[in-house]
């Protein structure tokens, strides 16, 4: 049979109008936001390709359910169907709902860390990293080699290499390890998956240690997308059928649900053990609200609980994918250094390997997100050496592998023509790249300074 491309597994119902700035002005906009995109106003933007993060499409059933937000202060109903929901799709009984994925990361790490900890991962992410800090933990990456490669092809760039592990246990004890804590579609290493088999695996590892394994499923339906493309045993498996496993194997998940489930703000902690649920409610109340609701609305917790439901749609995710794909592939098409294989939420350009001239210390990734902002107001995002930040003892910048411009691609928002000119513009500024000037710091903040610091050219 012949094979068919896909379509969006939607129709359009609303729209909301977008308009072209001319160069004068993104030439200004772009010198007031200090050349941090995370700066500029969205008006001045033409295709926001910033972050995947709350800026999805809702559908007209979550529209729809919004309207149906009891908002009383406690028992909320639309908590308890959020709770099901969670429990039916991602496996976990007990849920604490959160304002976003951050405040879950802070409630877990107050929970579980202790002074002097250590914890692994399959890469640092800004925000968690920071949390695990603050309640004086260690971060220590343990993710297979080939995810600090951009070229490497390794179909599993998320996956745990337990060398990593087991030499960090031998370091400093797993009774330092409260858990490990592993990302399902690894963000910084450009949305790589980790495989089941490597999940399971690290499920035996977590037992024989009695270590807690902790599961960050901002985007597990993506990470779900490319087991069943990519690991044999799984590829007549649903996408909720394979969501449904990688949870179930994993002790306690943090989610950001401005991600794969679709909703404009929330985040919970979930988990299925009831003693460390009864911690969780002891310090949600403190820093994000009673436990049911912990900083969401009640119209939100409906409409996370409908967008759980949509985002794990085998047509829906196979579109979403897709779509990154297709972005990528034009790129590649033209010569353009990615990251490969394609991630699931976003293409990343390699900027060491398009801006050779700019040194690491003066922010090439940085410099040419704001060049792409300033060829065609295609906004995207640094993923370098500005968002890796500074070490937490020595004070000095972490110097990553990948030094990385991300155009994120928002839920059910764009279509192909966006992709089409996000390609043009970025082989745009590609053909003038040499032109382009590195960056300093003129502020630069004390923590996730990748957020707020402003830079000018050198
Ligand atoms: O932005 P939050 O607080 O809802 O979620 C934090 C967070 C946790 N884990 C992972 C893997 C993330 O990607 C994440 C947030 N990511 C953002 C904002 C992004 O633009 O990628």
């Amino acid at each position: 049979m012949a094979t068919r491309s896909w379509a969006e597994p939607y129709k359009i119902k609303a729209v909301e109008l977008i308009k072209l700035t001319t160069p004068e002005q993104r030439k200004e906009a772009i010198r007031e936001a200090g050349y941090n995109t995370f700066l500029l106003r969205s008006e001045d933007v033409y295709i926001d390709l910033l972050t995947d993060s709350g800026v999805g499409a809702m559908s007209d059933r979550q529209w729809a359910g919004m309207m149906t937000g009891d908002e009383a202060y406690a028992g909320s109903r639309n908590f308890y169907r959020m709770q099901e929901t969670i429990e039916t799709y991602y496996s976990y009984k007990y849920t604490v709902p959160t304002h976003q994925g951050r405040g879950a990361e802070h409630i877990l790490s107050k929970m579980l860390i202790s002074d002097g900890d250590y914890v692994p991962g399959n890469m640092y992410f800004t925000t968690t990293r920071l949390h695990q800090e603050l309640a004086g933990g260690t971060f220590v990456d343990v993710i297979v080699d080939e995810a600090h490669d951009p070229v490497s092809d390794h179909p599993f760039k998320g996956n745990v290499d337990f060398a990593k592990l087991n030499a960090l246990v031998e370091k400093v004890g797993a009774d330092h390890i409260p858990y490990i804590c592993v990302a399902t579609c690894v963000n910084m290493a450009g949305g790589q998956p980790i495989s089941l088999a490597n999940l399971h695996e690290l499920r035996s590892w977590c037992d024989q240690h009695k270590v807690l394994l902790v599961h960050d499923m901002t985007r597990v339906a993506e990470n779900a997308y490319f087991i069943q493309q990519r690991e044999e045993q799984y590829k007549e498996k649903s996408i909720r059928e394979i969501v449904f496993e990688i949870c179930s194997i994993t002790d306690i998940a943090t989610m950001s649900s401005k991600k794969d489930a679709m909703v404009n703000i929330g985040g919970f902690l979930a988990m299925n053990d009831p003693a460390l649920y009864e911690q969780a409610c002891a310090l949600v109340v403190v820093y994000e609200g009673l436990h049911t609701y912990g900083g969401m609305a009640g119209r939100d917790m409906e409409a996370l609980a409908i967008g759980i439901t949509e985002s794990v749609d085998d047509d829906h995710i196979r579109a979403r994918v897709g779509q990154v794909e297709y972005l990528g592939e034009q790129l590649q098409r033209a010569g353009i250094p990615i990251v490969t294989p394609i991630g699931g939420h976003a293409v990343f350009l390699d900027a060491r390997r398009l801006l050779p001239h700019i040194p690491q210390d003066r922010f090439p990734a940085q410099a040419l997100a704001a060049a792409l902002y300033l060829e065609s107001g295609v906004r995207s995002m640094e993923r370098g050496v500005v968002s890796a930040g500074r070490d937490k003892t020595t004070g000095e910048n972490h110097m990553p592998e990948l030094e990385l411009v991300r155009l994120t691609i928002p839920r059910r928002v764009y279509t192909q023509a966006h992709m089409d000119v996000t390609a043009e513009s970025v082989i745009q500024v590609a053909e003038r790249a040499e032109e382009i000037q590195g960056l300093r710091f003129t502020y630069e903040p004390e923590v996730l300074r990748f957020f707020q610091a402003r830079f000018e050219p050198v």
